[in-house]
């Protein structure tokens, strides 16, 4: 293939989250996130879907690795400085809102919140690296889950909007790139990162959904009225969706899973409007969703710029009931065992071909530019006396999907302007608490225990990736 594909101003970068690598969790008069009570480990994601877990630090019980995470906050600079070699066009960051307004109801923002990443925005500058900032990653403040019970409460579209101006009057005339939500679908599940509800029903989900999508717009207004040269994107989880086999229960199966996980949130975000199959299922299922008509109109009239997914794994939808014991669980999501794909060390499905699907039939519905702001392989590294690392494992998983990608763009037409693969830099996991589940192109010295002086290594990916990018994806 040649490499009339990929824009000439394609955006190569790298992901991550503030929660998941800052660390300083109460450094600067920082208040307390969700993402700080969570319990680390591999019984997170059934602590947090139970509910069962206390809203505030217990040391005891449970272990917080996101607490130092990897001290980005100390040791921007450097991480910066490695991003830079590495050519990245874009870094995805996100800020955390409790940096800001520390309880996230406060009158006036936290002045030493706002200088850190004033700083880290300009040091991305320095290198020409144009910042992405999600807006809103998995760390809504704690006071607002016990004041007013999270997002199903509308007083948080308020305290969003409040912190949104704030940033975005800030940084707004230097940063283009924005999200509002991070994958904003997982609400539909229930989702503690998503909703900072604990033990809600699906009404309150949808009821909290509701409510971001109206703050989503109102950040998306007011980014325009700020800087109209801003590019305002939703993020949601995309996970190609297969039928197991022809039978056409299976099919509708699938299809019904399908429009409610990978469109509904998109369809909101991009179009504007409650689709219809939606008002089909909120009424048989007696979903009463609180809304005004004014909100529906500030969503309809201020809809993203483009769409922007992560994209790990592809999931198969069966009815048969001799699958029921075939069932892998994947990214906030689980189906049954494809046939066709091995899985990860963390038992996620690798699906290359399932991104080239992804794109054609996300530009096919929407037809707005795509941006790929999650992919990668969780994996673990096993460095040798020297820190070498030979992660060819990593690279195969990439240039697997970026040979995908590039044959959307080139054979499919597809608009598609970014690819930042998650974790350019290890980092604490979200759905484990693990540092051993490695995504980086750099290693961090720092194990699941804690030990280690988290000193940064290339690893063996850092340089392939660098080439890839130097020649816009000509050398994957
Ligand atoms: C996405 C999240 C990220 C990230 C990634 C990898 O769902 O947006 O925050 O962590 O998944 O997942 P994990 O860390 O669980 O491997």
């Amino acid at each position: 293939m040649t490499n009339k594909g990929f824009r000439k101003d394609f955006l190569w970068g790298g992901a991550t989250a503030a929660n998941q690598f800052e660390g300083a969790y109460n450094e600067d008069g920082k208040g307390l996130t969700i993402a700080d009570i969570s319990p680390g480990g591999k019984l997170r994601m059934p602590l947090l879907f139970s509910g069962d877990f206390p809203l505030e630090i217990d040391r005891e019980k449970y272990i917080y690795p996101n607490h130092q995470g990897i001290d980005f906050y100390h040791r921007y600079k450097e991480d910066i400085a490695l991003f830079a070699e590495m050519g990245f066009k874009t870094f995805r960051m996100s800020i955390s809102w409790a940096r800001i307004f520390p309880n996230g109801d406060d009158q006036e923002p936290n002045e030493a919140g706002l200088a850190f990443y004033d700083q880290v925005i300009d040091e991305l500058l320095k290198y020409n690296i144009e910042p992405t900032i999600t807006i809103s990653h998995y760390e809504t403040p704690l006071h607002l889950v016990k004041e007013y019970g999270g997002w199903k409460n509308k007083k948080l579209i308020a305290f969003f909007e409040k912190y949104a101006r704030t940033i975005l009057e800030r940084y707004g005339k230097k940063v283009t790139y924005w999200m509002t939500f991070n994958e904003i679908n997982t609400a539909i599940m229930g989702s503690f990162f998503t909703t900072a509800m604990r033990n809600a029903t699906e009404a309150d989900n949808f009821q909290a959904l509701h409510n971001q999508f109206v703050a989503s717009s109102l950040a998306t207004k007011i980014a325009k009225e700020i800087n109209p040269a801003i590019k305002m994107g939703c993020m949601s989880i995309y996970a190609t969706m297969y039928a197991y086999d022809s039978n056409p229960g299976t099919v509708m199966a699938r299809e019904e899973k399908n429009r409610l996980f990978n469109y509904f949130c998109n369809d909101l975000q991009v179009r504007g409007e409650y689709p219809s199959y939606a008002l089909a299922y909120f009424e048989n299922k007696g979903i009463e969703i609180e809304w005004t008509e004014e909100e529906l109109a500030i969503i309809k009239a201020h809809t993203v710029d483009y769409l922007s997914f992560s994209y790990y794994m592809s999931t198969t939808v069966s009815i048969d009931p001799k699958h029921r014991d075939k069932q892998i669980q994947g990214n906030f999501f689980g189906g049954v065992k494809n046939p066709f794909l091995e899985v990860s060390e963390w038992g996620w499905e690798v699906d290359p071909v399932g991104l080239r699907l992804a794109l054609c039939d996300l530009y096919g519905r929407y037809g707005v530019p795509l941006y790929i702001s999650e992919n990668g392989l969780g994996a673990i590294d096993t460095p040798d006396e020297n820190f070498v690392i030979n992660d060819d494992y990593r690279i195969d998983y990439l240039k697997r999907h970026m040979a995908e990608m590039k044959k959307a763009v080139v054979l499919d037409g597809v608009d598609l302007i970014a690819y930042t693969p998650w974790g350019c830099i290890d980092l604490v996991s979200a759905s484990t608490g693990e540092m051993s589940k490695r995504y980086g192109f750099i290693y961090v010295d720092l194990d699941d225990q804690g030990n280690g002086d988290m000193s940064r290594h290339k690893k063996k990916s850092f340089d392939w990736y660098k080439e890839v990018i130097r020649t816009n994806g000509e050398e994957i």
